[in-house]
This record gives structure tokens, C-alpha cells and sequence, in this order.
């Protein structure tokens, strides 16, 4: 095992990965910005460097100031969290050239899964359903209708490089094809630097499920369970649940073999999770993330495992030691992304934390760097923190959400605690009947009328 990981990343992230580190006997070395010189992954880390100024290009994806605090503290590991440099296959091959250990997928398989259109093509060769669409990148606008009208409107041109929702246009009817095809070009050009498109069935009342998958590097993959990641606004997340409320075991154990075969036929390693749209019963995959997601708890408390120590079990090249009948999926959970937002407009609310309190009991975990007296820097993602609960049902788990969401305070800075206490008081959110586009519905509904 590792003696000394490097953890690239802040906040919340870095601090649960410390706690695993810290668990399995391993140091950690955090690294930080100026900004964050007293956040809390620095004060619990054994050791800290300073990578750079607040501005995130200077420091949390600075590759070269992260590899020489590794090599300066004697690390043997990075690992990357999410955002930042975790999707980014130059520097995970960075991190290998320098004989340190990327706590994550190959550099191949991140560069594969980053581009959404090869990422598609190796799914669909591997047998995984996708959502009917053109073969790889369209070559012209000619194509674009021709594919269009072999599918059927409405259609979807989206960026090879996308994601976040950026770069991606609905076409109704081939009069909106050709404006369609534009936007989406110009706006993945200057978001990506890369005007490759591709065209996809619009689906147009969807859920996003996912589905958590883990690899070693002897050939064994298993799969976690899926989450509902349907609740989001401009595509933030703002509530996420394990499992989702229209899959039965059945269901889930299907999808789960067919994707753990894919990932072993790919020789996949680490952990992943591929996204689907459902709708109606059906399952198209539309893109996988080759790194530890924001949400990855709500499949820790189903599941009963440490996902973070199983990362680092496969990267020090362990077998995982179980096989797919070991795990077991009890109960139901739901996360909270609770941030520095003001509730209703969503505008950023950075400054000091003057009161902090987590709620706690049975079922209810927050995974959070803050505390009283921290204040918010204005320079990154607004997340404070994660408010996870599990109960034996959803029913159960919805409850213990509503109680642990009065408990919890956090003053000085506007949240979005309030929006979450309204979203669990709704009957349609307690029925689990929604849909990627209730959020945004029941978000307008609460603004006051103009
Ligand atoms: C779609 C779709 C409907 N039909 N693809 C949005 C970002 C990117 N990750 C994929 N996205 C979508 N792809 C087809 N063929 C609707 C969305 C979408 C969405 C997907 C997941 C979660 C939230 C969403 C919000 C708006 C649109």
C-alpha cells in the first residue's frame, strides 16, 4: 500500500480523502492556495504546500507546482477528487511519467471517455444501449438532416467535448436543423476548442441515472448500484438518491451485467460511473465519467462500502478480494448539495461562516470542510457541504432528511438550505415522480410572481 498520498484537490473532497488515507495508515499531503491556507484539508493533512495565488489555473490546476510537491514531500501518490485536473489524461500521464501513482483510470481510457464521441462508439461496440443518434461526428450540415430525418425530430446536436450542457441545441423540425447545427458548432468551438458535433434523438421528459462501477487491475469489475441524479437546475445537482425510485433489483442487476462485462472487455480500471437517460423503461447511455463523483456517498451508505479506500486498494495494484454476488444493496439514501448560494437566485454568497452546526443521529452523515469562523472564499465551486441520510426505505430516508435539514445551521452566508427543506416537503419529490426538468419547474413556481 501507499505510504504518502498526494491529495490534488480542497474542500469537502480533499478532507474525505484524507479520511480514508487516514484509516488505511496512510500520510497525506495536501496542497493549497493562498486563499485556503486555513481550510480545514490543510489543517488535518500531515503535511501542506502552497501551490500558488487563489485563481484556480494557478493552483488546483497548476501541474507542474502539484508534481513537485509530490516529489518534494516524498508522495507516491496522487489522488485527484473531482473537478479540476481529474478528468485530465495529460496530467494523470504526467503524474505516471514522474513514477507516481494516478489514483484513477489509464490516461487512455480518461482521453476515450472525454471525448463523448469515441466514448459512445466504444460503448456501442461493446453492446452497451446508447440513445439513437449518428455514427461519430457529423461531417456536414447535409448529414445532420439526413440522419434526422432517418431518426425522426426532435433532434439534438451535441459537442464532442461537451458536457455541463454547453455546445448542445435541439432541432424540432429540419427548418431549425441548419441555426441548430451553427449554434452548436460555434458554441463548442469557443467553450472546447473543438467544433466536433454529433446528432442524438432528443428525449425530451428524461431521468439521469448512473451507474457506479469499480475495477482492479486483475480483470475484476463490479458495479455499486445506480443513482438518480434527476434533480438539478442549469446542470447543477442539487439532490441525488441511491437507488432510484422506477428501478427494481431486477432492473438494476441487468444494466449492472451489462455494463461490467463492457468495462472488463475494456480493460477499464479504477472507478467510473456511466450516465444514462431513462425514460419510459428504457436505458441509453450517454456519457461516463472516469473519476470519484460529488455524489459517490449516497452509493456508499446502499452499499456499505468505502469507495475512496477501494480506489486506493485497486491504484497499489490489490485484487478487489469480492465478487458482484458480495454486494448487497440495503435500504435507500439521499444526498443534499447544500452551497453558498442565495436560494433563490442562485447567486454566489461567499464570506464568513459565523455559526456552523451539523445535525447528526442514525442514517445521517455530512461531509463538509467547514466550520464556525471559516470563511467561504469567492474563488471556487460554491459546495459546503453534503448532507447524506439513509433509512432502512425512501420513505424512512426522507424523513430523517427533514429532520436532520432543521437541525443544521449554518449563518453568515446565504445557503441553499431553505430550498432544500422546501424540496423535501413536496409531494411529487416524496412520490419520486420527476423527471431532469422539475427542479427547474418547482424552482420558478417559488419565485415570487413578477
Ligand atoms: C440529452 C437530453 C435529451 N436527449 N440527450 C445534458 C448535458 C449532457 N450531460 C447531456 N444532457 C442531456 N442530453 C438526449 N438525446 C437531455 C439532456 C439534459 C440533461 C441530462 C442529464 C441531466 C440534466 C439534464 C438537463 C438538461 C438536458
Amino acid at each position: 500500500m501507499f505510504g504518502k498520498v498526494l491529495i490534488a484537490n480542497r474542500g469537502e473532497i480533499a478532507l474525505r480523502i484524507h479520511r480514508a488515507c487516514q484509516e488505511m495508515g496512510i500520510r497525506t499531503v495536501a496542497v493549497h492556495s493562498t486563499a485556503d491556507a486555513s481550510a480545514m484539508h490543510v489543517r488535518l493533512a500531515d503535511e501542506s504546500v502552497c501551490i500558488g495565488p487563489p485563481a484556480a489555473r494557478d493552483s488546483y490546476l497548476n501541474m507542474a507546482a502539484i508534481i513537485s510537491a509530490a516529489a518534494i514531500t516524498g508522495a507516491d501518490a496522487v489522488h485527484p477528487g473531482y473537478g479540476f485536473l481529474s478528468e485530465n489524461a495529460n496530467f494523470a500521464e504526467m503524474v505516471e511519467a514522474h513514477g507516481l501513482a494516478f489514483i484513477g483510470p489509464t490516461a487512455a481510457h480518461i482521453r476515450m471517455m472525454g471525448d463523448k464521441i469515441t466514448a459512445k462508439d466504444a460503448m456501442r461496440r461493446l453492446g452497451v444501449p446508447l440513445v439513437p443518434g449518428s455514427l461519430g461526428a457529423l461531417a456536414s450540415v447535409e448529414e445532420a438532416r439526413q440522419v434526422a430525418a432517418e431518426i425522426g425530430y426532435p433532434v439534438l446536436i451535441k459537442a464532442a467535448a461537451g458536457g455541463g450542457g454547453r455546445g448542445m441545441k435541439v432541432a424540432h423540425d429540419e427548418d431549425e436543423i441548419e441555426e441548430a447545427w451553427r449554434v452548436a458548432r460555434t458554441e463548442a468551438r469557443a467553450a472546447f476548442g473543438n467544433d466536433e458535433v454529433y446528432l442524438e434523438k432528443y428525449l425530451d421528459r428524461p431521468r439521469h441515472i448512473e451507474l457506479q462501477v469499480l475495477a482492479d487491475t486483475h480483470g475484476n469489475v463490479v458495479h455499486f448500484g445506480e443513482r438518480d441524479c434527476s434533480l438539478q437546475r442549469r446542470h447543477q445537482k442539487l439532490v441525488e438518491e441511491a437507488g432510484s425510485p422506477v428501478l427494481n433489483a431486477a432492473e438494476r442487476d441487468a444494466l449492472g451485467a451489462q455494463v461490467t462485462r463492457a468495462l472488463r472487455e475494456l480493460g477499464y480500471r479504477n472507478a467510473g460511473t456511466l450516465e444514462f437517460l431513462w425514460q419510459d423503461g428504457t436505458f441509453a447511455f450517454i456519457e461516463m465519467n472516469t473519476r470519484l463523483q460529488v455524489e459517490h456517498p449516497v452509493t456508499e451508505m446502499v452499499c456499505g462500502i468505502d469507495l475512496v479506500k477501494e480506489q486506493l486498494r485497486v491504484a497499489a495494484g490489490e485484487a478487489l478480494g469480492y465478487d458482484q454476488s458480495e454486494i448487497r444493496f440495503h435500504g435507500h439514501a439521499i444526498e443534499c448539495r447544500i452551497t453558498a448560494e442565495d436560494p433563490e437566485t442562485f447567486a454566489p454568497s461567499p464570506g464568513r461562516v459565523h455559526t456552523y452546526h451539523a445535525p447528526g443521529g442514525l442514517g445521517v452523515r455530512v461531509d463538509s470542510a467547514l466550520y464556525s469562523g471559516y470563511a467561504v472564499p469567492p474563488h471556487y465551486d460554491s459546495l459546503i457541504a453534503k448532507l447524506v441520510v439513509h433509512g432502512a426505505t425512501r420513505a424512512e430516508a426522507i424523513a430523517r432528511l427533514r429532520r436532520s435539514l432543521a437541525e443544521m445551521v449554518v449563518d453568515g452566508i446565504h445557503t441553499t438550505l431553505p430550498l432544500h427543506r422546501a424540496i423535501v416537503e413536496d409531494p411529487e419529490f416524496q412520490s419520486g415522480d420527476y423527471t431532469i426538468h422539475w427542479l427547474e419547474r418547482f424552482v420558478a413556481k417559488r419565485l415570487p410572481q413578477a
